[in-house]
């Protein structure tokens, strides 16, 4: 298989690192004396910062890579790499588009694996709540950092043999804005790096950044393909059996192996911006959230921005670039999948960012009816996984039949002709496009504002079948982080679940949690008593209610500004809008702007509050917090549920 120096003849190695290496201290009971011949093929080992210099030399030392490529992120370099793609089976071309290129994986790394991902920490404490005796913590895995060491030895070391070394600096957050962060990731998959192009802002700008700020998050990342293992899949390499990701805040470090997808590979997202990112804010002061952020401005022209956490595959990329179906409200986008929220020193706000520059985004059920800017999004420049392909060039996925050209055929996921009759499907459930976010028709003109976007409201939200109202408002801030840490949603592709069972899943942050959930929820109620603030309202949406026939209840997508604009008017202060409920207030009768849907909307049905649902709730919450946070369940929050439990019986 082609490596990457065959196809930088016109880079002549830079330096080599054999002599460098063999001065650094090795700390490691391991010692590899097989480093002659490393040779950067790209980039110069001679600026980075001493820091820097040493994590790649470590790394160097550790995975025994036969060659290092600093990247610069730029288009040639892109090219290069794609090139090399093509040519080793990872990347096939999609010449119906601009620059379009499909992936498709081994049929075993297709999501994240939730239950091969740890925090590592001195004391379990610090990462999980004392679960109930025997019960097992369904709030993030701990392990020691001695067990992670093992773990890396036993998995790491000659890991990148034969192979190139990528060293990607990268920035969360627009370079240079006070509310980013650094971070470099090593890694041995040339898809993750033209993904990491993609996802973050990365280069040249930034290593010049880490040139004179040598605060950055270390992130080491191999497929997991030493020598001698053969792989089934030569053009997708991964160690599925093997697999683990880990993450030790205490030094910023984040170190996967054996999986080169989404947020296993890509450790800028939710391993840096929520896992090592929600430590670094509670230490800060701040937030770092599973949440979309975006703008609306109403009819009269009033702009306010909103963010809304909903679980993995629940709709937040739909919501972030909602294409409003009332006349005269627009929808603008400043993200679709993390929010970093500090408060503003002047405006008292909480002020939103999104860390990341690209969408990494849920393909099946995106259509031009339901998401038609991310259709504008994502046909150039894009990178797709585990999309089925068609015999013109293009891609097709479930939710695109009526964007399919005539007479073309359909190859699935697997490589392998498909049609409808097979009872399979032709995109895997967790298929994804990348693209990058200034694509988007409606990108916010302040998306990449330094301080970001002031919050007006904070929306939770999942997927709940029946028993949850369209919409609710939270009574006061105590009860918004009451209404997030008693989530519950329905099972998505986006992690190794099957099935749809209903999962608690707070704050959208189940799989994503840097830290202990009870010291968690006591820094989001620590925020009522800043100096000066000016919290934004929380509500809970529900676009999934079904009625007995198994269908919607609610039309969704476009749809959704009606509940929008229902919010927006209680952030005004528009009271005769609301009617308390033993659960929050909800529309009054006539508040949901309604006018010009088409369908008969059952609202009846759609905000109808069942006693024996409602009581079974409270229930299941009560039981899930006794057994997942036990005594670090902070006082308010148990008051929230005691004072729930009480007005539910007025039902
Ligand atoms: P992650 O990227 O995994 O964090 O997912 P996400 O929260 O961004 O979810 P996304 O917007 O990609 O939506 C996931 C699926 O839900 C897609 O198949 C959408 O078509 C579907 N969906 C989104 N919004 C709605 C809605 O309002 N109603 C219905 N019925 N389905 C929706
Ligand atoms: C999610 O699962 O919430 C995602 C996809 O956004 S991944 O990047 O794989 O985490
Ligand atoms: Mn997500």
């Amino acid at each position: 298989m082609p490596e990457f120096s065959e196809f930088c003849d016109d880079y002549a190695p830079s330096s080599d690192l054999s002599s460098v290496v063999k001065r650094v201290k090795v700390q490691s009971p391991i010692f590899y004396n097989n480093l002659r011949g490393v040779s950067i093929v790209h980039g110069h080992i001679d600026s980075l910062s001493p820091k820097l210099r040493e994590f790649v030399e470590s790394n160097v030392e550790l995975c025994r890579p036969s060659h290092v490529h600093i990247c610069d992120g730029s288009e040639a370099e892109n090219t290069k790499l794609t090139r090399l793609m093509v040519s080793q089976g990872t990347l096939r071309p999609l010449p119906k588009y601009k620059n379009c290129w499909l992936a498709l994986t081994n049929p075993k790394d297709v999501a994240r694996v939730e239950s091969r991902t740890f925090m590592c920490t001195r004391n379990r404490s610090e990462t999980v709540s004392k679960t109930r005796a025997g019960a097992a913590s369904k709030l993030g895995n701990w392990m020691s950092l001695e067990d992670m060491q093992l773990a890396i030895k036993e998995r790491f070391p000659g890991c990148m043999e034969g192979h190139t070394m990528y060293v990607i600096p990268f920035s969360m957050g627009p370079v240079g804005s006070p509310l980013s962060k650094l971070g470099v990731e090593i890694t041995d998959s040339p898809y993750v790096v033209a993904s990491m192009r993609i996802m973050t802002r990365m280069g040249s700008q930034v290593l010049k950044a880490l040139a004179t700020n040598c605060d950055f998050v270390k992130a080491l990342h191999a497929l997991g393909r030493p020598l001698g293992k053969t792989h089934e899949n030569p053009s997708w390499p991964c160690d599925p059996e093997r697999t683990i990701i880990m993450h030790n805040p205490e030094a910023n470090e984040i170190v996967s192996y054996g999986s080169g997808y989404g947020g296993n590979s890509l450790l800028g997202k939710k391993c840096f911006a929520l896992r090592i990112g929600s430590c670094i804010a509670k230490k800060e002061g701040w937030l770092a959230e599973h949440m979309l952020i975006l703008g609306i401005t109403n009819p009269q022209g009033v702009k306010r921005y909103i963010v809304a956490a909903f679980p993995s595959a629940c709709g937040k990329t739909n919501l972030a670039m909602l294409q409003s179906s009332l006349p005269g409200y627009k929808v603008e986008c400043v993200g679709d999948d993390i929010a970093w929220m500090k408060v503003h020193p002047r405006t008292g706000k909480l002020h939103a960012i999104n860390p990341e520059n690209g969408f990494f985004g849920v393909a099946p059920g995106t259509s031009t009816e339901t998401n038609p800017n991310a259709m504008k999004t994502v046909f150039s420049n894009t990178v797709f996984t585990n999309v089925a392909s068609t015999s013109d060039g293009g891609v097709f996925w479930e939710g695109m039949e009526k964007e399919l050209p005539p007479g073309v055929s359909i190859t699935d996921w697997h490589g392998k002709a498909w049609n409808k009759s097979m009872g399979t499907t032709a995109a895997h459930p967790n298929s994804r496009f990348c693209s990058p976010a200034n694509q988007c028709p409606i990108m916010d003109p302040a998306w990449e504002a330094s301080e970001g976007v002031p919050i007006d409201a904070i929306l939770f939200g999942g997927r709940r079948p029946a028993g949850v109202p369209l919409v609710y408002e939270a009574f006061d801030w105590d009860h918004g982080v009451f209404l997030g840490a008693s989530m519950r949603s329905e099972a998505t592709a986006a992690a190794e679940f099957k099935g749809k069972m209903i999962m608690h899943d707070p704050f959208a942050m189940r799989p994503f949690f840097g830290y202990n959930f009870g010291h968690y929820l006591q820094h989001w109620l620590s925020f009522k008593d800043r100096p000066n603030i000016q919290l934004p309202k929380i509500f809970h949406v529900n676009w999934f209610r079904k009625n007995d026939q198994g269908k919607f209840l609610w039309p969704g997508f476009g749809d959704n500004i009606r509940v929008l604009d229902w919010v927006l008017r209680r952030v005004e202060g528009d009271s005769e809008s609301a009617v308390k409920t033993p659960i929050g207030y909800v529309p009054a009768p006539g508040a949901l702007n309604l006018e010009g849907l088409q369908e008969n909307i059952d609202l009846q049905q759609l905000f109808h509050l069942p006693k024996d649902f409602w009581t079974q709730e409270v229930e299941e919450i009560g039981r899930y917090f006794e057994e997942q946070v036990g005594e670090d369940l902070p006082k308010p929050v148990a008051a929230q549920l005691e004072a729930l439990k009480a007005r539910v019986t007025s039902l």
